[in-house]
């Protein structure tokens, strides 16, 4: 699917919600958390849009591996050498928002398990 008109992200990806945005390609945006829980507290997500990564992998795993390494692409331009990067998969999981995105979180020591 390429667009959603009532999901937050496509808007954020179509220039109609402001984001701070920290890095761009051709299928993914980058931008940061606006509720940090880490130094860094990055989301990377496709343009378009995709609900989970579940269904990233089966419509469009090209784009999942650009994202990954878009990821790692962050965390290398944030100087950070260790870094969790988290895909919520449903309500339960904690995902809110149904578009996928991967989360890039760095610059303090990380516990496990998560809660
Ligand atoms: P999740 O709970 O895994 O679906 O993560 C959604 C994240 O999105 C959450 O950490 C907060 C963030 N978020 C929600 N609304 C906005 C927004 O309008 N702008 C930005 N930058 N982040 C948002």
């Amino acid at each position: 699917m390429s667009a959603d008109a009532d999901c937050l992200f496509c808007k954020i990806a179509g220039g109609q919600i402001p984001a701070d945005v920290v890095r761009e390609s051709e299928r993914t945006l980058a931008f940061r958390d606006i509720s940090p829980q880490a130094p860094t507290h990055v989301l990377v997500i496709p343009r378009e849009h995709h609900r989970d990564v579940a269904s990233l992998a089966a419509e469009s795993p090209d784009t999942l591996a650009e994202l990954v390494r878009e990821a790692a692409a962050v965390a290398a331009a944030e100087g950070i050498e260790a870094y969790r990067l988290v895909f919520n998969t449903g309500s339960e999981a904690g995902q809110s928002v149904f578009h996928v995105h991967v989360h890039v979180l760095g610059g303090r020591a990380m516990t496990w398990p998560p809660g």
